[in-house]
């Protein structure tokens, strides 16, 4: 099956699930928690994951899934044709604000991105990539990212990296954000990579993302020239959690050279 039919298809489906999601505000909506109290999962996270598995499995039964919820396969390797979903990011966004969180779905065969999607339902708002093709926000082509400096950044950061955490060099990180023009903070991983990739964020950091938080938005940064790694500045692992960062290329050595260092790990520490 050639790309632009699974592209195709991708768009259709994102599209159909965000209606549904919209739909579902009239509906009952039933609140989980899974590792920790912050920690939610809806019928609506677990439903539209489902949705978008049986479509995918009806479209090939061959490619695997690897979705948040776990509705599809136990995935180990990054081997043939893989979709990475996350059908609700920013799902306590979801249940409090109604707003602000997103569809995040990425398409990539033996690793390499091929697809990706960032869907704002509530916005109606669709960011797509395919490689080599470009990126897009709708109709509109979106342009490479253009260089700027540090001092003229606004970067998103959740204000738990921001506090003394022990897990990250307190000073250096109280640096930047007295270095930079701005800091923002939107709950929701792919919004936020969904506004560095259209220049209206210039970095955004976490100290632990999963793969599906970032996996559409990975193939996205490829073709707007956004540089992504993990916060130790090794190229991003779909397969695992880890930080992460993702920022306009002529800021993303700084961060990391000036601003970002992690302290060594503590065993058995939580
Ligand atoms: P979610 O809403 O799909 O769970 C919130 O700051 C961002 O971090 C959201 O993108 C959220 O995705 C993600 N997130 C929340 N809990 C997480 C966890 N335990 N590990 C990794 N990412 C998480
Ligand atoms: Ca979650
Ligand atoms: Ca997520
Ligand atoms: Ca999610």
């Amino acid at each position: 099956m050639n790309l632009q039919k699974i592209h195709d298809f991708a768009i259709k489906t994102i599209l159909d699930a965000g209606e549904q999601i919209r739909d579902s505000f009239s509906k009952e909506l039933i609140i989980e928690t899974k590792a920790s109290a912050n920690d939610l999962v809806t019928n609506i996270d677990r439903n539209i994951e489902q949705f978008f598995v049986d479509k995918i499995k009806n479209l090939d039964p061959s490619h695997k899934i690897l979705g948040e919820e776990g509705m599809g396969d136990k995935i180990r390797s990054l081997d043939g044709p893989l979709w990475i979903i996350d059908p609700i990011d920013g799902t306590m966004n979801f249940i409090k604000q109604g707003r602000n969180f997103m569809i995040s779905i990425g398409f990539f065969i033996d690793g390499a991105g091929k697809l990706g999607y960032l869907y704002d339902v509530m916005r109606d708002e669709l960011i797509y990539a395919i490689r080599g093709e470009g990126a897009f926000l709708g109709k509109q082509p979106l342009g490479k990212l253009q260089p700027m400096t540090i001092e003229e950044a606004i970067i998103g950061i959740n204000s738990s990296w921001v506090i003394p955490n022990g897990k990250i060099n307190h000073e250096k990180i109280t640096k930047l954000i007295k270095t930079v023009r701005g800091t923002r903070s939107y709950g929701s991983a792919a919004m936020e990579i969904a506004l560095v990739v259209t220049g209206k964020l210039d970095a955004y950091l976490s100290m632990r993302l999963a793969p599906w938080d970032i996996g559409g938005g990975t193939v996205i940064a490829q073709e707007v020239g956004a540089a992504v790694s993990n916060l130790k500045g090794e190229p991003v692992n779909l397969l695992t959690q880890d930080t992460f960062l993702i920022a306009n290329p002529s800021i993303h050595q700084v961060l990391l050279d000036q601003y970002i260092e992690l302290k060594e790990e503590k065993q058995h520490s939580k």
